[in-house]
């Protein structure tokens, strides 16, 4: 069941244009452009410590802001997600990890349910509001966050348990959601058919 977790993916709007490729079943290998320098210092991370092998080429109106380029992405990896999952047969289900970034701790916890749902807390005062090198500002972290579980299908707690510096703060908390999400889409030689008690996910 683990041959073929892959899905490729084009999405054009007046605001932006992606194209992404992802395997499941990788090795962490990523080849990001996406015109926003510290999303493709997101999506990196996320590709690495994920296993998935991730492509994104990704242009769009950045002269207005990023918001648009980084959410539409987000919608576009969301939805690669779903795809590439297929009917969710074998997977472990269930994924978390708790994550450090020096003083910056986050904590994920994954459920490939079907079901989608984001619970984000923790992020201190005025981290929403700051621009992480002078361009992404640190509020579109829930923002694509939200569009990553939407599109897929996740249900996601995500917490911020500590952190100060800004970059920290928003690279734990990708890299955390990456790992838990590894462990969850991870095929589990243990299971057999489809893991929950409705036999669909
Ligand atoms: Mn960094």
């Amino acid at each position: 069941m683990t041959a073929g977790r892959t899905a490729q993916l084009t999405r054009t709007t007046s605001e932006s244009s992606i194209e992404l490729s992802l395997d499941l079943d990788g090795t962490g290998q990523s080849d990001i452009h996406t015109t926003v320098p510290f999303f493709d210092h997101l999506l990196t991370a996320f590709a690495k410590h994920s296993l998935v092998d991730l492509t994104v080429k990704a242009t769009g109106d950045i002269d207005i802001d990023v918001h648009h380029t980084v959410e539409d992405t987000g919608i576009t990896l969301g939805t690669a997600i779903r795809q590439a999952l297929g009917d969710k047969t074998g997977i472990g289900r269930f994924g978390d990890a708790h994550v450090p970034l020096d003083e910056a701790l986050a904590r994920a916890v994954v459920d490939v349910s079907g079901r989608p749902y984001l619970v984000h807390s923790g992020e201190p005062e005025g981290f929403a509001l700051h621009l992480i090198g002078g361009h992404f500002t640190g509020s579109m972290i829930r923002h694509v966050v939200e569009a990553i579980t939407f599109h897929a299908g996740l249900s996601v707690h995500l917490t911020v348990l500590a952190g100060r510096d800004p970059h920290h703060i928003a690279e734990a908390q990708f890299k955390a959601f990456a790992r838990a999400f590894r462990e969850a889409v991870e095929p589990d030689p243990r299971v057999s058919g489809v893991p929950s008690t409705k036999g669909a996910l």
